[in-house]
């Protein structure tokens, strides 16, 4: 805990309502808010926040989240209850609520919730404009699925738009990077036709045996945004789909030499780099192998182009493996390195003990080929650099 000197002239912030920790989706359902109490906890036992400057950040209004959504929903959103839900009313299923699959479950507290993880992106947004920050988490942030009228995939409100919304009242161009297991395709629709935000999502892309596609669906190499050549947005959207298994090396390659060709050609003004804990190895609905430091490098590299960061959560459904590695990327940020050994003094402790919890440590191994075999081979990984190179090309024409 000692030596951790914030270094001059460089500010990190921490915006997290503890609020959101006291909302469940229901017993079944794979997100847990919950998750971020054990990250708070990781990070409280570090001592990481004597490096950084902490928020509670208020809830976000009606009116705040009406500049990308629509009225009507959150109408809806604001008023449905587990007590007067009708599940077969024509809008609960148009907006996106319940269905077959209930991603999207209407549960107590459900307003608060998601104005409070929209007010902490926001509230972040914010010290990012008044250059209070040089980088600004919120871990309880990052829903890239929902639309401007439809709940999807866990997510009822989109805090990367209304973020993003936010950073381009002062920056002319702002670029979206996203890490999260799943395809980013909210922030993508919602930007489309703006030649001021690039969005790019790197995922995992497939059908599976089931012969259903992995949620969402989208996201292959050639969609870049609209076609239409007097559309803006044209070309502004870079997705890069993979396969089961993928590595640390191979991701650590694709992330640097992709994000690096992006930043380098669309030499945005602000990032912003929506952190999904899903893409790691052992995760309960993602697919891939890797480890917490190249997650983290993914932060480390972004962060040292050194342009305004907003960083937020996103997907992770091993709880004890987001906790670690979100603290992880915190510490990145500040510029911290954390021993390995767990402070024991925590609560939760038992939550990260025992083989199967990762023994105690702060970087267990998670790369497990007997749970996903890596169908990603290194020819595979140096052609899709290739596509992605190819397709950056239409920033220029
Ligand atoms: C209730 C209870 C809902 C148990 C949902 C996994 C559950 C899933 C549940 C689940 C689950 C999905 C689909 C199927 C589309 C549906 C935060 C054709 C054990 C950003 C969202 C994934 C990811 C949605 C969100 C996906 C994020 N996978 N158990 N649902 N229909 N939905 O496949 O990107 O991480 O799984
Ligand atoms: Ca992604
Ligand atoms: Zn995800």
């Amino acid at each position: 805990e000692y030596g951790m000197e914030k270094p001059r002239g460089y500010n990190v912030s921490f915006h997290y309502n503890p609020h959101v920790e006291y909302h469940h989706f229901g017993s079944s359902h794979p997100m847990k808010p919950w998750r971020l109490t054990l990250t708070k906890q990781l990070v409280l036992a570090y001592g990481l926040e004597y490096c950084m400057e902490l928020y509670e950040p208020r809830p976000a209004t009606f009116d705040e989240l009406a500049i990308f959504h629509d009225r009507e929903y959150l109408s809806f959103l604001s008023n449905v209850t587990p007590q007067n839900a009708k599940p077969d009313d024509q809008a609960y299923l148009a907006f996106g609520f319940g269905g077959d699959s209930n991603d999207c479950p209407v549960f107590d507290g459900l307003w608060n919730y998601v104005s409070i993880y929209s007010g902490a992106s926001m509230n972040a947004a914010y010290n990012l404009l008044n250059k209070q920050s040089d980088v600004a988490i919120n871990w309880s942030g990052g829903l890239h699925h929902a639309k401007k009228n439809l709940a999807s995939g866990f997510c009822y409100i989109n805090d990367i738009v209304l973020a993003i919304q936010l950073l381009l009242t002062q920056n002319q161009r702002v670029l979206y990077i996203d890490i999260d297991v799943h395809h980013g395709d909210g922030v993508e629709a919602a930007f489309e036709s703006t030649d001021r935000v690039f969005t790019l999502s790197y995922h995992k892309f497939g059908i599976d045996r089931n012969g259903y596609p992995f949620f969402p669906g989208t996201g292959n190499i050639n969609e870049m945004g609209p076609t239409d050549p007097a559309n803006r947005g044209k070309g502004h959207s870079l997705n890069i789909p993979i396969d089961d298994g993928i590595d640390d090396d191979q991701y650590k390659w694709l992330f640097k030499t992709v994000t690096g060709a992006v930043i380098d050609k669309y030499n945005p003004t602000a990032i912003v780099l929506q952190s999904g804990a899903d893409s790691l190895g052992g995760d309960r609905l993602g697919r891939f192998n890797l480890n917490i430091k190249a997650h983290g490098f993914c932060v480390e590299t972004v962060k040292n182009y050194g342009r305004p960061l907003l960083l937020i959560g996103g997907g992770g459904y091993t709880p004890r493996n987001v906790a670690r590695t979100w603290c992880h990327e915190t510490a990145v940020c500040v510029g911290a390195e954390l021993h390995n050994d767990l402070p024991t003094h925590i609560p939760y402790i038992q939550a990260f003990q025992g083989t199967e919890n990762g023994g105690g440590i702060l970087y267990p191994d998670l790369h497990n080929t007997k749970r996903h075999e890596n169908l990603n081979t290194d020819v595979k990984v140096r052609k899709l650099v290739e596509q992605a190179m190819e397709n950056l090309r239409y920033l220029e024409g």
